[in-house]
């Protein structure tokens, strides 16, 4: 067994978006890709010689041999240690918690999040370091920088590591030490949350139901919820991670969590519900009869938290993505304290986070998490939840209500557009671009343009600068319409709509939420002719 130096040159397309690199299975499956991408992430770290690193991923398919691959190239690299979940399962925020917790200096999450999995789906893989969170935009340049001058690759020949058994390994002179993926995390759970409260409550015949959409909380969910807190054993569906996600999308919305949403809105639905998706780090939040969008539920988590024990000194501050709802905001100002607004991507947070700015956030993307990692964290939004529930005593839809009698409501919706072709899409931004100084004054669907920009992020902690991160297209009225390209498709353009309407504490609260964007909708139309540029009379998904 010895390290063997493979000659390589650049492969195209090795540009990190939102969140790390994801591509069609089988392109990370071409000879040298993922080795390409490893090295690359390697170099740009400043190597991992004496560095102790953690691996996992959401299980889909090709898990099971990138991370061999990872590992065996972290060994070439002289790295000390690898701490890997067993069988290399990891969700996103148990990865961040344990490079935390175990003071690592980063990690390698094999992931493509939301986006189908299987041989002819997505896979992905992101590099977070020493804080636990996504790499920075400086990072990721460098990595991209690196895959295009790339000559060579160095990995460790040996047998694959049998990662189904906890307990340690080595390979070469780097030890694996294989964790059991769940526990760090359940025990840190326990630590913010009040389990004896969230007990009492599913013990007094309320009822969950949590649908893990065959993906990487399927084991979480059933410690937590059902083995720890009590729920009844049928609670977590769908909760065997299976490489294919058992053929769906596992992204928690109410298109692709279809049979959630049905159970949810029947006669006999339990009090609450609530799905995942493939990494574990998004959430959807649902009572009975009601589906919570995420800026909503992100606002009345906000207002919330100091009913569980780990927020009950209050937050230091609230940070949302652009076009995330601003209902946050007005939970922020009433309770005074820092609101910021950030570029969609979760590495954006991180700043805020790690100076102690902020103590929640959240996205419109069903992100939702706090300073306790440095990721968004689905199962930990479901127990912030479960607790404040347990705490006033009320259902999902009183809370709700109250909410918006306290500080109005923020109708909110996101038309999604996908596959569109790229040429297509960057001709639609490109036209808004150069509309942006005359739309002020201009007058659309009887709304009047207040303002339009294209957003750029002034980050007040390291003042790096990002630029181009979405139209923003404000009214008088208060209701906004942005637009952005998605960063985590792998196939042609995803063009994002966001819609908004304000409507304040004494106005209509209780109108549909289409009836109450109409006028957005068409104004978008009229602004950005979205038909003639996607070739589509209306979008594919609706969220
Ligand atoms: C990732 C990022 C999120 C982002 C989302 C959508 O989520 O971590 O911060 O909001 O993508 O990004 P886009 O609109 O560019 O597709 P995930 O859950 O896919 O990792």
């Amino acid at each position: 067994m010895s390290v063997i130096t493979v000659q390589t040159t650049p492969i195209e397309g090795q540009k990190p978006g939102t969140s790390g690199l994801r591509k069609k299975t089988r392109i990370f499956m071409q000879p040298h890709f993922l080795e390409n991408f490893v090295q690359s992430i390697i170099d740009a770290i400043g190597g991992v010689q004496g560095k102790t690193l953690v691996l996992g991923g959401d299980g889909r398919y090709f898990n099971d041999r990138a991370a061999q691959v990872i590992l065996r190239m972290c060994a070439a690299g002289g790295a000390a240690k690898m701490i890997v979940g067993r069988n290399a399962l990891l969700s996103t925020p148990a990865a961040s918690n344990l490079i935390r917790k175990r003071a690592a200096d980063g990690g390698f999450i094999m992931s493509a999040s939301h986006n189908p999995g299987g041989e002819n789906e997505d896979f992905g893989l992101k590099f977070n370091g020493a804080n636990g969170g996504p790499a920075p935009e400086s990072v990721t340049d460098r990595i991209f920088v690196r895959t295009q001058d790339i000559t060579e690759y160095r990995i460790f020949e040996g047998q694959d590591i049998d990662l189904s058994r906890i307990g340690t390994a080595t390979l070469g002179g780097m030890e694996i030490d294989i964790v059991d993926p769940v526990a760090d995390y359940a025990t840190l759970m326990e630590q913010l949350f009040d389990f004896g409260a969230i007990r009492d409550l599913l013990s007094s015949g309320f009822t969950l139901r949590f649908d893990a959409m065959h993906a990487v909380t399927g084991p979480y969910a059933t410690e937590i919820l059902q083995n720890r807190l009590g729920a009844a054993r049928d609670s977590v569906v769908n909760a065997t991670p299976l490489p294919d996600f058992g053929g769906g999308h596992p992204d928690p919305n109410p298109v692709w969590a279809k049979d959630l949403m049905d159970v949810m809105m029947a006669k006999d639905a339990p009090d609450f519900g609530a799905a995942s998706d493939g990494d574990g780090d998004r959430n959807m939040i649902l009572g009975r009869g009601i589906y919570v969008t995420p800026s909503d539920s992100l606002a009345v988590l906000a207002a919330n938290a100091h009913h569980a024990p780990g927020y009950a000194a209050g937050l230091s501050g609230v940070a949302r993505s652009m076009p995330t709802s601003r209902a946050a905001d007005l939970v922020a100002k009433k309770a005074g304290i820092g609101s910021y607004e950030t570029p969609t991507g979760w590495k954006f947070f991180g700043n805020l986070l790690d100076a102690g700015r902020v103590t929640l956030c959240g996205e419109e993307s069903a992100g939702t998490g706090s300073d306790h990692v440095r990721e968004k964290d689905g199962l930990w939004a479901v127990l912030l939840w479960l607790n404040i529930l347990a705490a006033r005593k009320q259902s999902v839809q009183q809370i709700l209500q109250d909410h918006w009698s306290e500080y109005g409501r923020n109708y909110y919706s996101r038309h999604d557009y996908e596959a569109v072709p790229s040429d297509k899409a960057n001709a639609l931004i490109e036209r808004l671009r150069a509309m942006l100084n005359d739309l002020p004054g201009q007058e659309c669907a009887g709304l009047t343009v207040e303002a339009a920009d294209d957003f750029a992020y002034h980050d007040p902690i390291d003042e790096s600068v990002s630029k181009h991160q979405g139209i923003r297209i404000s009214f008088t009225d208060g209701s906004r319409i942005v637009m952005r390209l998605s960063g985590t498709g792998t196939e042609g353009a995803t063009l994002r709509v966001y819609l908004e309407r304000y409507q304040p504490a004494d106005g209509r609260l209780d109108m549909s939420v289409d009836e109450a964007l109409l006028p957005v909708i068409q104004a978008a139309e009229e602004i950005a002719q979205i038909r003639q540029h996607t070739d589509r009379d209306k979008p594919d998904v609706t969220t």
